[in-house]
């Protein structure tokens, strides 16, 4: 579980990234369907997914304003996330396991991009917040 400075820490990095947020999501989806191609399923209808791609950018500002959204839910983020799981467990029917996938490609995209405020004491709270979230999202599946 979150420590209270496991949420100060994610709290203050989140300030910074948000900045870059487009950006970050944009490059972590369009680096998820890259590396993990099995990923590529739930965006078959997408012509290009590369991250110039106006599909591939809107889906990374809805990521990121999602992360967002936890990030202020982050006292609750079961209760908080509850419709959004719903949503992506009967709805869009995407298998859990790649909501793992895209934490580590959102972790190595931040790391690339704010080398300086990536600290490995912010590399350890925001993989144990997005692992939070992970669980979060997969609380309807079950
Ligand atoms: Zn998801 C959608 C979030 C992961 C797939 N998403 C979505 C949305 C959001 C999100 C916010 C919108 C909703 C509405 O509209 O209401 N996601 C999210 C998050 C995460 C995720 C936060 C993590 C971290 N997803 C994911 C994955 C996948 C997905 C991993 C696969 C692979 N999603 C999806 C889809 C959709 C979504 C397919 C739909 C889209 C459209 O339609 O456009």
């Amino acid at each position: 579980t979150l420590s209270t400075k496991d949420k100060q820490v994610v709290k203050a990095f989140w300030a910074k990234v948000s900045g870059q947020g487009e950006e970050i999501g944009t490059d972590a989806v369009a680096r998820m369907l890259r590396v993990y191609p099995q990923t590529k399923t739930y965006f078959s209808h997408w012509k290009d997914r590369s991250a110039s791609s106006p599909d591939v950018q809107k889906h990374g500002r809805t990521v990121m304003a999602g992360v967002g959204d936890a990030v202020a839910k982050i006292d609750d983020l079961k209760g908080g996330l509850l419709n959004l799981s719903e949503l992506h467990a009967f709805t869009l029917r995407v298998d859990p396991a790649n909501f793992k996938i895209l934490s580590h490609n959102l972790l190595v995209v931040m790391a690339t991009m704010l080398p300086n405020d990536f600290t490995p004491e912010v590399h350890v709270s925001m993989d144990k917040f997005l692992a939070a979230v992970a669980l979060a999202l997969s609380e309807k599946y079950r």
